[in-house]
């Protein structure tokens, strides 16, 4: 796998949206710096008695137009860059779809499949205490991310809400229903990417009736991705797991691959399916690739291959920088990540004004709301790209920036 210093990367990202918008130098470095990062030490009492101390971070990038908002995850490879670079994409994500937060983002170098349920409760409570100044419903509200679920977060919000003598929901999103979780939290990125396609396909005049789509990644927002396009009318001809990839030109039902998953382990083995190696699942003629999985999948040599009208990035960072260039030459429309899997924070977002209204919405009214974001954002997103002559990718950078500096002219700077 090709190997990319997503710091880096985010960076030039910035950099290249600044010299369209022709930023002042001091307010680019201003917006390259995360406002704080917090490094946490973190001793927990593991089964077997010992001590273990782990390491935690957190980044709050910007708050310009509100509290810093992003996950928490979990995994070995967790880097301070890492987790800089994702909540600097964090404040980018939410102001596309203008939701009023900015950036955070944060994560534990831990091996989450090695923790009995236990060792990783204590974690969880620990690196909750240890981020508990940083955090608050004003401040800063951690979400779910790679690893983490809705389990860790009632128990970070149990852990804050002690502390603080009041039960607080508002302090983190994307916990279960009884602790003041957001109905439409489960579906909330598949939904988001569905209604990204739906858009993408109506500026191509390419009908989603009968569109063949491609689903690389079969987890939460992959199974949800296909439900929704197949009901707006689409085709699934393709679906992978981490044990390999099928295809069927003449269609699969994405309820029954997934009753099949959950059954025999993975989708491989799909009865009238065909196994079929990454490269070829990618590159397999279709309407919309929808990478939900790993990053850095589409590299410049599969790029060249792609044969599809949109790529919507339901995963983060599925697409190497350099393979861009070529999609964009190539026509092929690219919703990019912080638009196309932004349904998640959008559904954080109304799962906070819930909380601290204490007056909760049907499912149909969060879903109806969020839809309001997602399509202005890619609207938007779109009109820029066609002014500027850019790829979306480029154009959602434009957006994003030009929103928080918006922020920063209103409210100026202190003292
Ligand atoms: C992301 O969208 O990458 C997140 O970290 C989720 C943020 C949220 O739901 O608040």
């Amino acid at each position: 796998m090709t190997k990319i210093d997503p710091w880096q990367n985010a960076l030039k990202q910035l950099a290249d949206a600044a010299k369209i918008l022709k930023l002042d130098a001091g307010i680019h470095e201003m917006l390259a710096n995360p406002k704080k990062v917090l490094t946490v030490s973190l001793p927990v009492k593991m089964d077997d008695g010992r001590i273990k101390v782990f390491t935690g971070y957190r980044s709050q990038h910007n708050d310009f137009r509100g509290p810093h908002k992003g996950g928490i995850r979990y995994h070995p490879d967790v880097t301070i860059e890492e987790v800089k670079a994702l909540s600097m994409w964090m404040t980018w994500k939410c102001a596309i779809v203008d939701v009023p937060f900015g950036g955070g983002k944060g994560g534990i170098i831990c091996d989450p499949k090695r923790l009995s349920p236990g060792e990783k409760e204590r974690l969880t409570r620990r690196y909750a205490y240890a981020i508990s100044e940083i955090i608050g419903p004003g401040k800063d509200i951690p979400a779910p991310d790679v690893y983490t679920t809705g389990k860790e977060m009632a128990q970070i919000m149990d852990v804050y809400s002690v502390m603080h003598g009041q039960t607080e929901p508002a302090v983190i999103t994307g916990k279960p229903i009884p602790a003041g979780g957001s109905l439409a939290r489960n579906v909330a990125t598949g939904l988001g990417v569905a209604y990204c396609v739906r858009e993408g396909a109506k500026k191509l005049g390419l009908k989603l009736k009968g569109a063949r789509v491609v689903i690389q990644g079969y987890g939460n927002a992959g199974t949800f991705a296909a439900e929704y396009v197949e009901k707006m009318g689409a085709k699934i001809i393709g679906v992978s797991d981490s044990k390999g990839s099928i295809i069927n030109p003449k269609g699969l039902d994405s309820k029954k691959v997934l009753e099949y998953k959950n059954k025999t382990g993975s989708v491989v083995g799909y009865p009238g399916s065909k196994k079929v190696t990454t490269e070829e699942l990618l590159t397999t003629p279709c309407d919309v690739l929808i990478p939900a999985a790993l990053e850095n999948q589409i590299t410049p040599q599969i790029a060249r291959n792609i044969k599809c009208k949109i790529i919507a990035e339901a995963a983060n960072g599925p697409t190497v920088p350099e393979a861009d260039d070529v999609l964009h030459k190539n026509k092929i429309m690219v919703i990019p990540d912080i638009l196309a899997n932004s349904g998640g924070v959008c559904i954080s977002y109304l799962e906070w004004v819930q909380n601290l209204q204490r007056y909760y919405w049907t499912f149909d009214e969060v879903a109806g709301k969020m839809e309001h974001h997602i399509v202005r954002g890619f609207n938007d997103t779109y009109e820029l790209s066609k002014k500027h002559n850019v790829d979306m990718r480029k154009a959602s950078m434009i957006l994003a920036v030009g929103r928080v500096l918006e922020a920063f002219d209103a409210r100026g700077l202190w003292p």
